[in-house]
């Protein structure tokens, strides 16, 4: 199956990105495909849309929109859960040693990489940004 991750503009204006996706292959991901994107205003919001009545949802809509990001379509088994392992807690003071967002992830706002939180959502994500990917 397969499952969207998204590598987030601190983590790209870090140079953390072959750290990040040398990490997921060695946790058993295959890159399907990949894309560096710079998200718009209306991207960022479309693709947070749940989020949309959060307090955060503004800020968050500035970050993912202040440089450009690596969208990533992964297949694994069991992908959708196995990157929520990876990747760990929303804030890193929160996540595994080991885990991503520990690694790299600077803060809650801040945090380095997304990832798909369900099935439903890895083939609405995936979708968003390859539409040739977006059938399981
Ligand atoms: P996650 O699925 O772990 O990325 O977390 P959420 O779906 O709850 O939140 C999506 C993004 O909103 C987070 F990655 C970062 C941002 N966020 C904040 O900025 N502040 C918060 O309190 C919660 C989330």
């Amino acid at each position: 199956m397969r499952t969207l991750a998204i590598i987030k503009p601190d983590a790209v204006a870090a140079r953390q990105v072959g750290k990040i996706i040398a990490h997921l292959e060695a946790e058993g991901f295959h890159i399907v495909d990949a894309q560096m994107v710079r998200l718009t205003q209306d991207r960022a919001e479309a693709f947070y849309e749940v989020h949309r009545e959060r307090p955060f949802f503004r800020p968050l809509v500035t970050f993912m929109t202040s440089g450009p990001a690596l969208a990533l379509a992964l297949e694994r088994d069991n992908a959708v859960s196995h990157l929520r392992e990876v990747i760990g807690a929303t804030d890193p003071a929160q996540a595994k040693p080991g885990t991503i967002r520990r690694l790299y992830a600077q803060s809650k706002e801040r945090n380095a990489i997304h990832a798909s939180d369900s099935p439903e959502n890895a083939t609405r994500e995936v979708a968003f940004f390859f539409p040739l990917y977006g059938l399981p």
